[in-house]
């Protein structure tokens, strides 16, 4: 099998939930997940990282658990990280930072038709992740963010203007504290969509709350 159609990757990457267990405060991981699909979430990351996360066994049967609820809704599941995880899963696909392994190196271990996704920071850092098989890149953090202790220096949309005016044109997918009401600006900059942890899984209505990113963004 082939890489995926850079066309359609964007189209995934349009609203880009994100979540594990610490990140759920009001339903169940497995009802936050179902209630952000409704809404009309495109594209799964499982990010079970930070204080009180899952580990081991339980973490790989939040994994399944989550991902089932993925299939059912035909969106594709990816996993940060952890690479073994996500060949125990047959996950659709990996999400690495510059401190995980290199693209090049998942590539060759995971083959061509899974999805890797690439958090970049830099024009240098998106050049290498292209160059070395990166399917999409987040980019961020775009805004404040509360939900990553490590994350870097808030970057704003113009980042993402910088790439693409550089001649980047890979799918790009921006993050860190975008709400409905800022995710416009985004997408002006030349993200093909947003991904998000908190606006959606902390939201009192998480259904409405993701509805509402769509909405936001429409053409
Ligand atoms: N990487 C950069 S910012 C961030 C990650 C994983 C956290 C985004 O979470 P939120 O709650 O949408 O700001
Ligand atoms: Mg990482």
């Amino acid at each position: 099998m082939s890489r995926i159609d850079p066309a359609a990757m964007r189209s995934l990457l349009r609203l880009y939930f994100i979540m594990g267990s610490v990140n759920c405060p009001r339903l169940s991981p497995a009802d936050t997940l179902r209630e952000a699909i409704a809404g009309g979430v495109t594209l799964f990351q499982y990010r079970e990282k930070g204080a009180g996360a899952l580990q081991g066994a339980a973490a790989l049967e939040l994994g399944r658990q989550l991902q089932a609820i993925c299939r059912e809704n035909s969106v594709p599941f990816i996993v940060n990280d952890d690479i073994g995880l996500a060949e125990l899963l047959d996950a659709d696909g990996v999400h690495v930072g510059q401190d995980d392994a290199p693209a090049r190196e998942l590539r060759r271990r995971l083959g061509a038709h899974k999805i890797i996704g690439v958090s970049a920071h830099t024009v240098d850092e998106a050049r290498q992740a292209v160059a070395d098989g990166a399917d999409y890149l987040g980019i961020g953090p775009i805004y404040p963010t509360a939900s990553k202790d490590d994350a870097r220096a808030v970057q704003g949309p113009p980042i993402l203007e910088e790439l693409r005016r550089c001649g980047l044109d890979i799918p790009l997918v921006g993050i860190g504290g975008i709400t409905a009401g800022s995710a416009r600006p985004v997408i002006e900059a030349g993200a093909d969509g947003v991904s998000v942890i908190s606006a959606i899984a902390a939201a009192e209505d998480i259904r409405q709350a993701s509805a509402g990113f769509r909405h936001a963004m429409r053409q």
